[in-house]
């Protein structure tokens, strides 16, 4: 090809790349018409190498018009690459714009279970009154949760319509019927004077509207040299007055437990109604049952090594659920279990 041919395939390729960019309507295509272009199989890069084959003469004015084509094409990619970009960018406004008008969307708070909540006052309480809390393993042996709590083992509490028993081929493991097996083991490990509370889950062969066979108890133990019975009751009756309001007084009824002598079943004045003889809640009674308690039985501190002379002691035990149900007037203990959110919410 001679430099007229040049020219004319110059301004051929002009005309081709003028129509390409005004066709190009993303970035991407507009890419694709830069490669076509001035890629390196482009026309343009043909032409280049095509120089050698003109008249030495010829060359660099062919040189120069191939530059000022490049440069002329480059330039208009690069202007309709600015456009383009612009149409783009407000394209992409358009259609994201969001309506700041609009309300939000209310965040919807989870609240902490009644049964969490009512043992997490109950703890308060006795933290207020110097009891520690500890925790302990659900699962134990029967030495924890019987042997040591003067329970031996013809005791019907150990039949197996009442405990749940775990078969792992050896020595007898079960699901704790008490928190009484973390006392056991704390004592073990201190020395006294303590004052402790057990909240805890707890499991016997149970089920109906008032009895679940999983529950949740929170057992206190004090130990030292002059714990007296009136001890017991000035801490049940603040714990009392403290849970279910100050005009609440407490009645002890003679009971008995293996692991208490003597035992008490502590009844709380009913803070529902004024004596009224058509309460739910006290059935008319103006008491309501809520926990057991006693002296620790000297049998108990022989299991520990506490010498049972020197030292007395204190203990109670009361359901966390069946305080709940009656703070909060749940009708049925099996609710409480259900994770209903039509009965969760409500708390
Ligand atoms: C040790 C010594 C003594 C804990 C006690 C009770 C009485 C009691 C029940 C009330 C209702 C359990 O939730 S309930 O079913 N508890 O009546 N518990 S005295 O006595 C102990 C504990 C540990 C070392």
């Amino acid at each position: 090809m001679n430099k007229i041919g040049m020219n004319e395939r110059v301004e051929a390729l002009k005309a081709e790349a003028a129509a390409a960019l005004e066709k190009a309507e993303t970035t991407q295509q507009l890419e694709d018409v830069r490669v076509r272009f001035l890629g390196k199989k482009s026309e343009l890069a043909k032409l280049r190498k095509g120089i050698g084959a003109l008249d030495k003469a010829e060359r660099p004015a062919v040189g120069k018009l191939l530059t000022e084509l490049q440069r002329s094409l480059a330039g208009g990619i690069e202007t309709r690459l600015e456009e383009i970009g612009r149409q783009e960018r407000a394209r992409q406004l358009q259609n994201e714009t969001i309506d700041i008008t609009l309300p939000g969307r209310a965040p919807s708070f989870g609240s902490e279970h009644p049964i969490s909540q009512t043992a997490r006052r109950m703890i308060d309480i006795f933290q207020s009154l110097g009891f520690e809390t500890v925790e302990g393993p659900e699962i134990d042996t029967e030495y924890y949760n019987f042997d040591a709590l003067n329970t031996p083992a013809h005791h019907p509490a150990r039949d197996m319509h009442d405990t749940f028993y775990i078969d792992c081929g050896g020595k007898p493991y079960l699901l704790r019927t008490h928190c009484s097996p973390m006392q056991v083991r704390y004592m073990e490990q201190h020395r006294p004077p303590l004052r402790i509370v057990v909240p805890g889950r707890v499991y016997r062969r149970d089920a109906d509207p008032t009895h679940s066979p999983m529950f949740h108890q929170l057992e206190g133990l004090a130990v030292g040299e002059g714990v007296r019975f009136s001890d017991l009751k000035g801490v049940l009756a603040l714990f009392a007055q403290e849970m279910f309001g100050a005009e609440t007084r407490v009645r002890f009824r003679p009971s008995y437990f293996p692991f208490t002598e003597p035992s008490a079943e502590v009844d709380f004045s009913c803070s529902f109604c004024d004596r009224d003889e058509s309460c739910r809640v006290c059935k008319g009674t103006g008491w309501l049952e809520i926990l057991g308690a006693g002296m620790v039985d000297p049998e108990v501190f022989k299991a520990v090594e506490y010498d049972a002379e020197r030292y007395t002691g204190f203990a109670f035990g009361m359901g966390i659920d069946r305080i709940a149900m009656l703070k909060y007037g749940i009708p049925d203990v099996r609710i409480l279990f259900q994770n209903d959110m039509r009965f969760l919410t409500q708390f």
